[in-house]
């Protein structure tokens, strides 16, 4: 089986719709000569974002990083904010990086998101919010945590970085929670190369968004609130236009390739694919397998013999922002109260999807899983 495939197949390989219609936008770019500052190919992006969403304001960032820390300051967060730790480090960095410190409650062992109980547990006189993140396009438990945030008089709000494009309860993620954040990175199976958006209804704090995004001015010479850079260029805003044309074709490959995975891991003991509410609409841009005891290698030895065949597996999102730095350091006992992250991280794998595989490529990639 060695020289299994000759090119390496990536977990986050970009999704790319129709490349001449995005030479042709680029074309426009130079022709109007204005490239970033909210040009007219971002107006129209964000036209498109929110009737997508169903969301009264999309305002397009330069990516979700930035976005998260962005929020944070607009809603005024401060003291201490739960999070999961089962998430990727922009999470809890885009809060440490503004002097607040995320808190990590433990996630739910079927859904991996964050478990309103372990939440409310977490809570002291210096929590002022919430940020619940979708991970793996699963929708959190949305009406458990808006509980216990309206309990305890929290904001919540929510990482939405895998969740462009699915619904809770039949309404688009995007318009839950103060506000949700999307990333558009070019690993993301709707990319605008680099890239973000922060969705919401509330009026006042899209106003406020938009100043803090460039810099806080709200005129030529004025500037009310301390902001940042945080603005999409003309580029980016072309590539999602182009790319929004073939959103559909996206999830329509990446549920045939999770139906092939599903069908091929089916009848080997001690693994799982995770599973989704077939009732909503979902993205399926990761493709998660939990290795269980049942299975003969563990997820370690597995993802060596993936990697062996060129087929670069990823363990995301192991071990979890608590055992990274700085937090490793700053809050060396918070494994205490994880244990459900810390069993579950050390178990998944992420494998290829997307548009640059096939069920053939994906037939292949199951050999490895048979030994
Ligand atoms: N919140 C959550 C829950 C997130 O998952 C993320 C990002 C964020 C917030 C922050 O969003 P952004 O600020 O990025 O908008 C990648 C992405 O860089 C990151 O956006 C993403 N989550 C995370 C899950 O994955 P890395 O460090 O794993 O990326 P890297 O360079 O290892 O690339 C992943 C795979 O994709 C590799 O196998 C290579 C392949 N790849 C990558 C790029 C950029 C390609 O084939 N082509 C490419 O152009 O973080």
């Amino acid at each position: 089986m060695d020289g299994f495939f000759d090119r390496v197949l990536h977990v986050g390989s970009p999704n790319i719709g129709n490349k001449e219609k995005f030479l042709r936008l680029v074309d426009g770019i130079f022709e109007r000569n204005w490239l970033t500052n909210r040009g007219p190919l971002v107006e129209q992006f964000e036209v498109r974002l929110g009737d997508y969403l169903g969301v009264k304001h999309c305002i397009t960032m330069c990516n979700a990083t930035v976005a998260l820390g962005l929020v944070a300051k607009a809603l005024d967060l401060r003291g201490e904010v739960i999070i999961p730790s089962l998430t990727f480090i922009a999470t809890a960095h885009a809060l440490q990086m503004q002097g607040i410190k995320p808190v990590f409650a433990d996630i739910d062992r079927n859904t991996y998101n964050l478990d309103p109980a372990a939440v409310e547990r977490m809570i002291t006189p210096k929590t002022t919010g919430i940020i619940g993140v979708h991970l793996y396009s699963r929708p959190c438990d949305i009406e458990g945590l808006r509980a216990v945030a309206d309990n305890y008089g929290l904001k919540l709000m929510f990482d939405a970085a895998h969740a462009f494009g699915c619904s809770y309860k039949g309404q688009m993620i995007g318009s839950f929670g103060e506000c949700e954040v999307f990333s558009f990175h070019a690993t993301k199976f709707f990319n605008t190369f680099e890239g973000g958006a922060i969705a919401t209804n509330n009026d006042d704090l899209a106003e406020k968004i938009r100043l803090m995004q460039n810099f806080g001015f709200n005129g030529l010479d004025s500037v009310i609130y301390i902001g940042t850079n945080g603005k999409m260029s003309e580029i980016s805003a072309a590539m999602g236009l182009v790319n929004f044309d073939s959103l559909d074709d996206f999830v329509s490959i990446n549920k045939r390739n999770y139906e092939a995975y599903k069908a091929g891991l089916a009848d080997i003991r001690g693994l799982s694919l995770i599973e989704f509410d077939e009732s909503e609409r979902c993205n399926l841009q990761y493709v998660v397998v939990e290795v269980d005891d049942g299975y003969p290698l563990g997820r370690d030895q597995l993802v060596e013999q993936l990697r062996s065949k060129n087929v670069l597996a990823r363990k995301y999102f192991w071990p979890g922002c608590h055992r990274m730095e700085p937090y490793r350091t700053l809050q060396p006992n918070a494994s205490d109260v994880l244990p459900v992250t810390e069993d579950v991280s050390a178990r998944l794998v992420v494998l290829p999807t997307g548009t640059t595989i096939d069920e053939t490529v994906i037939h292949r990639v199951l050999e490895v899983f048979y030994g």
